[in-house]
């Protein structure tokens, strides 16, 4: 699948019946040998992204989700509701296409859309790039940075970007097993968000069970259960970031 974080090193393009996780052969060897540097790499560039975002008072915040779990719609209601109290820039993050910078353009929030032409996932060096083009495009700097990752539950969360805040979301239909099966992006998060509220009539998704679940993996995560179409929980989530971006803006003044 991607060739950068090593979630595809396995798929040599033929049938075999090797068992893969017990194989410990030089090119193993040195594919974790390379994976670890890039993630020290990451890490390296990560830092020097938040320092730059807490130096000019950013609350930058990292959205992760399986495809079509409701990211870009959560940011468009978002902005609709914000844009006149604060300043909003957006990094989408696509395998593909400007689209999602589209869509967040067209409700009014400045964006940068950063393809990774195959990889499946976010990483410092780009969303530094991209923030940078932010920033000439914005003529200044947003309050509130939102990093939309690449659809995917796995990769992204290995890969810390500078962010204040990881936010996780799961919508209803993908079934209320996710958190278990998902644990990295649950205890790597601030915030867990259920979308498409709406549909809950629709699926056998027991809400306090998915909650209880996601708590026992990380007792610190805050939770929020929305639907974009109905408005439900969306004033909740609107209350939220703007308590956390005065946060940042008097740890500014303070600091
Ligand atoms: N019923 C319902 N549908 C929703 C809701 N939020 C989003 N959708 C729909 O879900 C689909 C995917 O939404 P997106 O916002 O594009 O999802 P995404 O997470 O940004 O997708 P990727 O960027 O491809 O990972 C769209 O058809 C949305 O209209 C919601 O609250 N309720
Ligand atoms: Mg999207």
């Amino acid at each position: 699948m991607c060739d950068v974080c090593g979630c595809g090193q396995h798929d040599h393009g033929h049938e075999h019946h090797h068992n893969h996780f017990v194989v410990s052969d030089d090119t193993t060897r040195k594919n974790v040998e390379i994976k670890k540097s890039l993630l020290s790499e990451n890490e390296r560039v990560a830092r020097s992204n938040r320092e730059h975002f807490d130096r000019h008072g950013i609350l930058a915040i990292n959205l992760i989700s399986s495809p079509g779990s409701g990211k870009t719609t959560l940011l468009e209601k978002t902005i609709e509701a914000l844009k006149d109290e604060l300043k909003i820039g957006v990094l989408e993050g696509d395998i593909e296409t400007e689209r999602d910078a589209e869509r967040v353009r067209a409700k009014g929030a400045a964006a940068v859309q950063l393809t990774t032409g195959g990889a499946c996932h976010l990483e410092a060096p780009l969303v530094h790039k991209g923030f940078h083009a932010l920033e000439k495009q914005m003529e200044g700097y947003p309050d509130i940075l939102f990093i939309e990752n690449v659809g995917n539950l796995v990769c992204p969360s290995s890969f810390y970007l500078g962010e204040h805040i990881r936010v996780v979301l799961i919508s209803v239909p993908e079934g209320e097993d996710k958190p278990a099966k998902y644990p990295k992006a649950f205890k790597t998060s601030d915030v867990f968000i259920i979308t498409k509220a709406d549909l809950l009539p629709y699926f056998d998704f027991d809400v306090e069970k998915v909650k209880e679940e996601a708590l026992s993996l990380n007792p610190n995560l805050k939770i929020f259960v929305v639907s974009a179409k109905t408005g439900e929980g969306l004033e909740e989530w609107f209350n939220f970031l703007r308590e956390k971006v005065q946060e940042k803006k008097a740890a500014k003044v303070e600091g």
